[in-house]
């Protein structure tokens, strides 16, 4: 496996053993040994694949041929959906609002509970049937805020919270600030050299609570490994990648890591994402859960609600750390 470092844009690299990507199957009957696996897997690297997830292979499939759809579109008919500063709806290389650039082209979604996107998003089509593509967002992200809320529920058994449903319940809230986004990178030609190190979507972490990340067949995922190397992510297009945001690892006073990822373009076919990113309501406190804090474990952090953490991590640069504007001294 090849491998680079994290903060380096080189093409410097360096070969290492294969490192595994822990992969959990959430049909084993044992669940106290299931548990014990999503710890150690956001414990130690923040992220995991999940298999026999139990989501339907339609849902998938229907949403990833809208996607498909909706990306084939000419440029002047996808720019119709582009989102003002908010930022909802289609973007092209613009990521956030502070001048990042990446090598894709997306749609940004908020979603609400119970299951609806919001009127902007509604009016975004894939073809001549409208309601297609809403149906199709609903329909998936239903499936996966439901996964989101089965691993929070296992995180929460795994760290001994006696309520199980202290992380799951933010996701299912009605006010949750909960986002669905789908990349698309089209290849890129490679330079003169024949290497081909374009990044799609810069380093970064995710605010969130939990991702929930599915790919069609095509590599580009690298996350950064414990040690500080990029691990290249196989793609599984059956199955999800789970990241655990920085707002758990707040919640679990640092016990568990927002894992630091990044996307990578490749020159012969075209990669796209899909992410939910479970969050909660803007008013919702993120502070350490009161069995992750003790007098020999203090909270590492001052209290702050998920709006003012949004509002920060919006006005900063993609792979600017944030966390530390709220760490106490
Ligand atoms: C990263 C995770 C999600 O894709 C996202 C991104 C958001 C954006 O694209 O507008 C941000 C980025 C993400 C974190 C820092 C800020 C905000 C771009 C950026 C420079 C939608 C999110 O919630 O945070």
């Amino acid at each position: 496996m090849v491998v680079s470092s994290p903060n380096s844009m080189s093409t410097r690299t360096k070969k290492t053993n294969a490192i595994g990507i822990p992969t959990i199957d959430l049909s084993m009957t044992n669940g106290s040994k299931l548990s014990e696996l999503v710890l150690k897997a956001c414990e130690e690297y923040g992220f995991f694949k999940v298999i026999n997830h139990g989501i339907p292979e339609q849902v998938i499939a229907r949403m990833e041929e809208e996607g498909n759809q909706f990306f084939a579109k000419p440029d002047s008919e996808k720019k119709q959906f582009s989102g003002p500063a908010t930022p909802f709806g289609y973007g092209s290389k613009d990521i956030g609002r502070n001048g990042d650039m990446g090598e894709l082209e997306y749609l940004l979604l908020n979603i609400t509970n119970p299951l609806c996107i919001s009127d902007r998003s509604k009016t975004i089509t894939s073809s001549d049937q409208p309601a297609n593509f809403s149906c199709a967002v609903k329909e998936y992200t239903e499936a996966v805020r439901e996964l989101a809320c089965e691993i929070l529920e296992l995180v929460a058994e795994g760290l001994w919270i006696p309520d199980k449903f202290v992380f799951s319940r933010l996701l299912k809230d009605v006010h949750s600030d909960s986002l669905m986004r789908i990349n698309h990178y089209p290849p890129i030609k490679q330079n003169k050299n024949n290497i081909n190190n374009h990044v799609g979507f810069g380093e970064h972490t995710d605010p969130q609570i939990l991702t929930i990340l599915r790919s069609n067949d095509v590599g580009g995922l690298q996350i950064s490994s414990p040690d500080g190397l990029w691990i290249p992510v196989p793609p599984d297009s059956n199955e999800f990648f789970v990241m655990v945001g920085d707002a758990l690892q707040v919640m679990t006073n640092g016990r568990l890591t927002s894992v630091r990822h990044r996307a990578m373009t490749n020159s012969v076919k075209p990669r796209m994402s899909m992410m939910y990113f479970g969050a909660p309501s803007l008013n919702s406190w993120i502070i350490p859960l009161p069995n992750m804090v003790s007098p020999q474990n203090p909270s590492l952090y001052k209290p702050f609600t998920w709006g003012e953490y949004k509002q920060a991590a919006f006005s900063l640069q993609l792979g600017d750390t944030r966390l530390h504007l709220f760490e106490n001294t």
